[in-house]
């Protein structure tokens, strides 16, 4: 896995590429990371698409927490936004992604079916910041290993359609998009979860950022995968990564704890967590 250091130059290609991309399909599926669903959402995509048919996927669902990725997709439904939770890495998605792409454009299909044409092809892009698990969707989709993989944005060649079942097709090359960079919440969750750049970024700060995450949200999840006390569930971060460094037999070796950690919870070891909660005033408001 490769990450992007993003300068003006790619962000302008990237976006070029995307526009050039737009005129060639009837919908853009815009693929995030479940376990941040807003924080992985690139900043300028609703404007980049306009009005063009949008379908978010709600990625690598098997490591968010199921309660909160059922939320998002509601808020997402109440926003007028069309959303699917899938896993891409062991599910099938090519089902449930031509279900929802033909009820998003279940208009304009049926007023070609009105005007006689029967069978025409539904035209897709996929787009997303790094990391949020394009290519193994778009592999996934067709069933083989087809799509290119690795991360450099805006990098311009022939398109070619991969062709799936059901007269859906969608283009070969997803569009790589930058990350939001101005918030430094937003930031430190990009980190945790391995979409920025390694280099760009303290480990340690990420992992006691985590760390204190898990206190305030999934206390549980961390006593049990570490098996921690009560008492040392409540230290402060830094004294609770010494403890778990000695705990893990690192000596005072935090720096291996650190990494430990990381590889822990990329690996989705410290249970189904998720990052962004839905925004307040929608919690607000009851929902089943
Ligand atoms: N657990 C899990 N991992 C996934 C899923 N989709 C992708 N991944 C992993 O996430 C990493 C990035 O995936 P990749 O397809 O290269 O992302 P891209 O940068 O958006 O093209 C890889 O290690 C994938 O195996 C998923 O649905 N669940
Ligand atoms: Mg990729």
């Amino acid at each position: 896995m490769s990450t992007i250091q993003w300068y003006p130059g790619h962000m302008a290609k990237a976006k070029r590429q995307i526009q050039e991309q737009l005129k060639l399909v009837d919908v853009v599926i815009e693929v995030v990371d479940a376990r941040l669903p807003e924080s992985s959402r690139n900043p300028e995509l609703n404007q980049l698409i306009q009005h063009k048919d949008h379908l978010i996927i709600l990625n690598k669902s098997d490591l968010a927490d199921p309660q909160v990725t059922k939320q998002w997709l509601q808020y997402y439904q109440g926003e007028g936004l069309a959303s699917l939770a899938l896993d891409s890495q062991h599910g099938q998605p090519l089902n449930p992604v031509l279900r929802a792409t033909k009820q998003l454009l279940a208009t304009k299909l049926a007023q070609q079916a009105a005007k006689g044409i029967k069978e025409t092809t539904i035209r897709a892009m996929c787009v997303g910041i790094p990391n949020t698990g394009k290519s193994t969707f778009l592999n996934r989709m067709i069933g083989k290993n087809v799509a290119q993989v690795g991360n450099r944005p805006g990098v311009t060649r022939k398109q070619n359609w991969l062709k799936t079942q059901q007269n859906f097709a969608i283009l070969d090359t997803p569009g790589v998009l930058w990350p939001k960079f101005a918030d430094q919440l937003i930031g430190q969750k990009l980190a945790l979860t391995g979409a920025i750049k390694e280099g760009l970024y303290h480990e340690d700060d990420i992992v006691l950022f985590a760390l204190a995450f898990y206190q305030a949200n999934y206390p549980q999840l961390l006593q049990q995968h570490y098996q921690l006390s009560a008492e040392q569930l409540q230290l402060a971060p830094v004294d609770l990564l010494m403890a778990l460094t000695k705990k893990l037999g690192f000596r005072d070796e935090y720096e291996r704890m650190v990494t430990r950690f990381l590889l822990d919870y990329r690996k989705g070891k410290l249970g189904r967590i998720t990052l962004d909660q839905v925004p307040a005033t929608w919690q607000a408001t009851v929902h089943d």
